[in-house]
């Protein structure tokens, strides 16, 4: 059986109860311990100079990481992936700068990257490489001779044509993601804006069966919903209700009602207009001061990068402004921590609260939402309030959609949810459970990589007709769909590609 390789920018190797923030960690390591095989990319460490990969073995997963210089982090992980891609990404940008030698870093880590795979790759291995830093990785490994099948997965949202256009190298990264075998996104309409760029661009063109044939290559494309795993972390809510931070807000609560918001620092969660439409709630229904609490816990990331700073600085203004308003002598109407806890506490917090909270201004899928469903008592459980711009909405139509720009409706959308009726809320959570059963990591993961290997069986069929037909000068008729670069005599001309 081949080998899973799993790429991403950073190997996070998570032991089990050390706390880890970051939804892209926790599925692909959840996925990768099923399977075992080998994560391999940044160990976090900036390094004087390149040396060779690191390994370590846990389990059945090999840890194989290599450390960054300075000058690679500033431009390739600071700069272009997180200054330009990312705020871009989600829809920013006026958050997003473009500098060329940023640029130029992001390619020289993917090429170095990839060369230091290379030696590590058998020719069996399937690679499954993961997010927006590294969108031109197939293109450098192939580069250098890897014909071994490349799936790609996007767990961020891709954006509509006229967004990415801002980016000014968006056409070569475009055709670099054109090298994968599979790309994945998130939600089908994530999926759609990729092929709209393809399509209205003249850059090739999509077949009904997810097929995308452009920049002379052939390609599945298609949507894979990232899941949990919902019984597992039922169980765990259950479990940890008894841990100190639980307790405590327990205690500290007492008969007040818990609304309950986990999201790393970050501008693309809509923390501001959150907590802004809480304060809504607080004036426009009064009957809710003293009574009702909102829990913030929000580990901060990427604080090197400025526009990071600049949210958590205006934060805490809004925090601080909004408990001076209404804070009486034995209520803070927001708790806001700023700071990691241990997973399964988490999940025990949000069995307790009575509103989970999830409002981003953009997100990929956001993993908070379905953990915060699946960890609810389902005799009494707890209702979501979720922005419509979550990957998630897509999927758990029992909860109360919400338009984060939208103050007055997300603060309507919390006085409902604090006094729906016990019928309604286990009708909804039973609703959203059956869900997230049907849709659990497992069938992502399951499904991405099964279209992974069909694709590459059938590319590699069609590499050895291809073979043939040079051996015996015959032009054999060639199956459409399969991701190969055919030899210039039997070339495809798309007459989108001009
Ligand atoms: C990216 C995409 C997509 C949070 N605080 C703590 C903690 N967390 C955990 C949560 C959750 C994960 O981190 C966050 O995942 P999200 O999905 O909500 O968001 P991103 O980190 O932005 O993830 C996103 C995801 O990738 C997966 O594809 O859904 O759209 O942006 O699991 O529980 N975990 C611990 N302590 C904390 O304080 N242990």
């Amino acid at each position: 059986m081949s080998r899973l390789i799993v790429v991403s920018n950073r190997v996070a190797p998570v032991q089990e109860g050390r706390p880890a923030a970051g939804g892209l960690a926790i599925g692909v390591l959840d996925a990768l311990k099923e399977t075992g095989g080998v994560w391999f990319g940044w160990s976090g460490e900036i390094v004087n100079q390149s040396e060779g990969p690191a390994f370590e073995r846990q389990g059945n997963v090999t840890y194989v990481t290599v450390g960054l210089t300075r000058r690679d982090y500033d431009q390739y992980y600071r700069g272009f992936s997180n200054a330009t891609l990312w705020p871009t990404f989600h829809y920013r940008t006026d958050l997003s700068h473009y500098d060329r030698q940023e640029y130029a870093g992001y390619l020289r880590v993917n090429a170095s990257l990839a060369k230091q795979l290379k030696t590590l790759l058998a020719p069996d291995d399937i690679v499954w490489v993961h997010d927006y830093h590294l969108l031109p990785f197939a293109a450098a490994l192939r580069e250098i001779g890897v014909t071994n099948p490349i799936g790609f997965f996007l767990h961020i949202p891709f954006p509509v044509p006229e967004m990415l256009r801002t980016v000014p190298p968006h056409e070569e990264l475009i055709k670099a993601m054109c090298s994968f075998d599979v790309v994945g996104f998130q939600t089908h309409a994530d999926c759609q804006s990729f092929v709209d760029y393809i399509e209205r661009g003249g850059f090739g063109m999509h077949s009904d069966d997810g097929m995308l044939h452009a920049f002379d290559r052939m390609l599945k494309v298609g949507a894979y919903p990232i899941g949990i795993y919902p019984d597992a972390i039922a169980k765990a809510a259950e479990q940890y209700t008894d841990r100190k931070p639980v307790t405590a807000l327990r205690e500290a609560t007492r008969e007040r009602r818990l609304i309950m918001s986990v999201d790393r620092l970050d501008y693309s969660k809509g923390l501001v207009e959150r907590f802004q439409a809480f304060e809504r709630l607080l004036a426009d229904s009064p009957q809710w001061q003293g009574k009702v609490s909102l829990v913030q816990i929000a580990p901060p990331t990427r604080s090197d990068v400025q526009t990071y700073q600049r949210i958590r600085q205006t934060l805490e203004g809004e925090a601080g402004r909004i408990n001076g308003r209404f804070a009486q002598m034995d209520w803070t109407p927001i708790q806001y921590l700023n700071r990691k806890y241990e997973r399964n506490v988490l999940m025990a917090l949000f069995r307790l609260s009575q509103v989970g909270y999830v409002t981003p201004l953009r997100d990929g899928m956001n993993l908070v939402a379905k953990e915060y469903v699946a960890s609810q008592d389902p005799q009494d459980p707890g209702v979501l309030v979720l922005s419509q711009f979550a990957g998630a909405a897509e999927q758990l139509p029992g909860a109360l959609i919400v338009n984060p720009f939208d103050l007055v409706q997300m603060a309507d959308a919390l006085a409902r949810a604090l006094s729906m009726p016990l019928d309604e809320r286990r009708a909804r959570h039973a609703d959203m459970m059956t869900q997230l059963r049907a849709n659990d990591l497992s069938i992502w993961r399951d499904a991405f990589l099964g279209d992974l290997r069909r694709v590459s069986t059938v590319a590699s069929a069609a590499r050895r007709a291809v073979e043939l037909a040079e051996m015996s000068r015959v032009d054999v008729p060639l199956p459409f769909h399969y991701p190969v670069e055919r030899p210039a005599r039997v070339a495809y001309r798309s007459e989108y590609h001009k």
